[in-house]
């Protein structure tokens, strides 16, 4: 029988312990099947205790007493919330809804820009979806949950071992009432790059069914020609379409006038006429000032009329004000992150702006009883990750000089130090203003802020000044980004690319100016997936597998090279998946729903002649041994 269900299995050849193939294919020779994941999983904690994880290695340790936290208790069945008028009313009637409340609406969004901005992106799911029903249950009147896209979704599959969609998907399930939110690049994806169209298509299709309710759509250079395809998919979908503009540059400011009231304004209204439910004001970098923020939210309300959600960035410490400003001038909907991981280059304090509202006309009604258990709960999840934490002590009002989104900051002074940089970093932060001005003073948000990076890391690294690389006579060579951006590849900047630099990038070649999308030749996806199941040895990718390779091909393959060897470690606590086991230590593993593995590490051999080291663990009472080579 084992053999005839292998044989009308041909997913099962290498690669059958995807998740996915585990929970759409429950009784296919389930005993052998448990046992190899259960190998599998022991493999990996072998190895990570013998070895390290590569990750960590050098990095600060965690406190010994630092456990897996426990979530809070659900205190009633989930109320009502956002999700279910989604579902029952649709997109617009939502976007009616945020207009008609006095109070401020708020996103939570410790799930992606929090950890995205203080910990490099490194929360792992498990982390989320135990929390999750506390949020559905304790905190039903939040707006949305922002726990997906961006960055994250590359870094589940290259750093987590996990797959972005299952992490969509279970959290989806447990939070039936509260919208999720993700962040969507536009033309970008979740990516660096513009994909054909049709890749677009699929992806928001894809994310859409999975379980993303709120699609915040921005383009790096805030040019809304690039961003129909997207937003089109979105509302073509049924979900909301949060079109969004970027905020850079200072309102107030009269010697740089680019960014005024009217440019705003502008944008604000292609994109309602482009369809968007939501008009998103997205201050990556946490420039907006609060006597800005009035004069912004205030004349987008009135000229636009769609209701405003804004999220910002407290890396300046001035966000709260910035905050409360917008909520004096009538905004709808606020960003902020669960206490624990607020602050910095992460979103201002959620649980300190829903008390500084409280007993105004503009009360969030939201329990801060409730905030401080969920946060309380992230702070014990946030200490697992000592070795992520980028080491930023203190506000920064220097952001007002570099103008470096949240998430990229932190990164690029790592970067930095990994080249050696590191006393240089004021130099860093005066050469990614020049190049920023040396490109036209552009958005500065993934990708373009990625591009505007490359340059200064190389001003710095080669002592070239800003005249110097503008210079037709010095001999520069552009990092790739650079050439790729003013080529067109990125799409229009508002009055184009100046002419200097740009003729000397590309040293004659004509650049683009139709937006890269309409070029770009659509994908044949089935013919993708047929390649992609030779190379899985005949494995059939489904369309989340398939969206995932279309946006990263190598980590997409890497991933489930990964995942053929080591298993679905996605269900180990997050100590042990950072840091393996010691002698004595045992951990419970859910493998899917019902099946747990109780694993206890018993002891670790000495490395044998062969270089190998055997690992004793008892597995549900049961004694296994996994050998593993030395490599460290
Ligand atoms: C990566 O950094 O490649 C992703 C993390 C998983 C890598 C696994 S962890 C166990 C083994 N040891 C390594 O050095 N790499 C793999
Ligand atoms: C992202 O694109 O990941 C961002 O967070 C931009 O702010
Ligand atoms: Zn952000």
């Amino acid at each position: 029988e084992f053999v005839i269900n292998l044989l009308k299995h041909p997913t099962f050849l290498d690669y059958s312990y995807t998740t996915k193939f585990i929970d759409t294919t429950p009784d296919l020779f389930h005993f052998k099947k448990r046992r190899d994941r259960a190998t599998k999983i022991l493999t990996y904690i072998a190895d990570i205790t013998v070895n390290g994880h590569p990750e960590t290695a050098g990095r600060p340790k965690p406190p010994a007493e630092v456990k897996a936290p426990k979530a809070p208790a659900p205190k009633a069945e989930p109320a009502m919330g956002t999700r279910n008028l989604l579902e029952q009313k649709g997109p617009q009637a939502v976007a009616d809804w945020m207009k008609a409340q006095k109070k401020v609406l708020l996103t939570d969004t410790t799930m992606r820009d929090g950890h995205q901005s203080l910990l490099a992106t490194r929360m792992r799911s498990i982390d989320m979806i135990t929390v999750a029903p506390a949020y559905a249950a304790n905190l039903p009147q939040l707006f949305s949950v922002e726990c997906w896209g961006g960055a994250t979704f590359d870094v589940a599959y290259r750093f987590l071992q996990e797959c972005p969609w299952q992490r969509l998907r279970d959290l989806r399930a447990a939070m039936p009432n509260v919208m999720t939110q993700m962040l969507l690049r536009a033309s970008n994806g979740v990516g660096y790059t513009n994909y054909p169209d049709n890749v677009v298509q699929a992806f928001v299709k894809q994310a859409a069914a999975t379980g993303v309710d709120v699609f915040r759509v921005f383009d790096s250079l805030n040019w809304v020609e690039n961003m129909r395809v997207a937003m089109d998919a979105v509302i073509e979908a049924g979900k909301v379409c949060e079109g969004t503009i970027c905020y850079t540059g200072d309102l107030l400011d009269p010697a740089r006038p680019k960014y005024n009231l009217k440019y705003y304004v502008d944008r604000a209204l292609e994109l309602k006429s482009a369809g968007a439910h939501i008009l998103g004001l997205k201050d990556m970098a946490g420039l907006l000032k609060p006597a800005a923020a009035r004069q912004l939210v205030k004349t987008l309300k009135q000229e636009v009329g769609l209701p405003i959600h804004f999220h910002t960035h407290d890396t300046s410490g001035a966000a709260a004000a910035t905050i409360l400003a917008a909520c004096d001038a009538g905004v709808d909907a606020v960003d902020a992150a669960m206490d624990a991981f607020s602050g910095g280059t992460s979103q201002p304090c959620l649980g300190s702006i829903v008390e500084a509202l409280r007993h105004t006309d503009r009360d969030t009604g939201l329990d801060i009883g409730a905030i401080r258990e969920i946060s309380n709960y992230w702070e014990h999840v946030r200490a697992q990750y000592a070795a992520f934490e980028s080491g930023i002590p203190a506000p920064a009002s220097e952001v007002y000089l570099h103008e470096m989104p949240g998430g990229q900051f932190t990164n690029l002074k790592a970067q930095a130090r990994s080249l050696g940089l590191e006393e240089r970093w004021p130099e860093v932060a005066q050469a990614y203003a020049d190049a920023n001005q040396m490109f036209g003073d552009i958005v500065k948000v993934t990708p373009s802020s990625k591009v505007v990076g490359d340059m200064a890391l190389m001003m710095v690294a080669q002592g070239l000044t800003r005249a110097q690389v503008e210079d037709p006579a010095v001999d520069v060579a552009f990092p790739d980004s650079v050439a790729d951006m003013l080529k067109g590849n990125l799409g229009q900047p508002h009055g184009g690319w100046p002419k200097g630099i740009q003729t000397k990038v590309l040293k004659g070649e004509a650049p683009l100016t139709d937006r890269p999308g309409k070029s770009l030749p659509p994908v044949d996806l089935e013919a993708v997936r047929t390649k992609v199941s030779a190379e899985l040895n005949g494995f059939v990718i489904d369309d989340e597998d398939l969206s995932g390779y279309l946006m990263y091909p190598k980590v997409f393959l890497d991933y489930m090279g990964r995942h053929k060897t080591y298993g679905p470690v996605r269900v180990l606590p997050t100590r042990t998946f950072f840091y393996g086991m010691q002698p004595g230590d045992e951990i419970t593993a859910k493998i899917d729903s019902g099946k747990t593995l109780e694993i206890r590490l018993q002891t670790v051999s000495e490395t044998g002649e062969d270089g190998e080291v055997k690992v004793f663990f008892e597995l549900n009472g049961q004694p296994r041994v996994i050998r593993v080579s030395n490599r460290a």
